[in-house]
């Protein structure tokens, strides 16, 4: 299999961690994919017509994008350790939780950086400085809830490492091109961090 991915991006690197911790990193072919104009290239359009990545090109040659499609997929190839949750009601939970990560602060965080930073003046068109602001807004109230969760959990969604600190992770970890470092600001989010850089997956 091959995953086609970008650097910094980060949707790729919640699926490069993901690969990380069920120990398959070193099976997959990591294909970098620059993201404004290769990615929007019909090569890369027939593997995702929106010309996003993560993409993973399976061994018979379809084409699965969406992260968390692609996490669930090799879950089921590679069901230990189990990130995704065991038994429907556990899967529920950590899919909620998971979700209001990812469009409650990863999602903001994304759009701050992107309307905001420079370096991505090229893939986002036009860039909206005041919708960068508005996100930032949102991404720090964001912020502010999951370090509350922290207080409560170990981990993003309950007393276990899962998916759901993958994508916190990754979303948090974008913030640092806006030089946001959540775990510098908040107590409990510093706490989790620094257990997570203890993993050997993300060292
Ligand atoms: N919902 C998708 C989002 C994918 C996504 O937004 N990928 C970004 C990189 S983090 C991308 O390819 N951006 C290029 C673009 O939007 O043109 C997922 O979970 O994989």
């Amino acid at each position: 299999m091959k995953l086609y991915s970008a650097k910094y991006a980060p949707n790729p690197l919640r699926v490069e961690v993901f690969l990380k911790e069920k120990g398959i990193y070193e099976q997959i072919e990591i294909i970098e994919v620059e993201l404004a104009e290769e990615a929007k290239g019909q090569e890369h359009l027939t593997r995702n017509l929106l010309g996003q990545v993560p993409v993973l090109e399976l061994d018979d040659g379809r084409f699965l994008s969406e992260s968390r499609a692609i996490c669930a997929y090799l879950e089921g190839l590679y069901p230990e350790p189990n990130l995704l949750g065991n038994g429907f009601e556990e899967a529920a939970f950590i899919e909620m939780y998971d979700r209001q990560i990812e469009h409650g602060l990863l999602y903001n965080v994304m759009q701050w950086v992107r309307h905001t930073h420079p370096g991505l003046a090229k893939l986002e068109k036009p860039q909206i400085p005041e919708w960068g602001a508005s996100c930032e807004a949102k991404a720090r109230r964001a912020a502010g809830i999951f370090d509350t969760q922290l207080a409560i959990h170990q981990y993003a969604a309950g007393d276990r490492f899962t998916i759901a600190d993958l994508t916190l992770f990754a979303g948090l970890n974008f913030g640092r091109l806006v030089k946001f470092k959540a775990w510098e600001e908040y107590e409990n989010i510093g706490r989790w961090y620094g257990e997570l850089m203890q993993r050997p997956a993300f060292k």
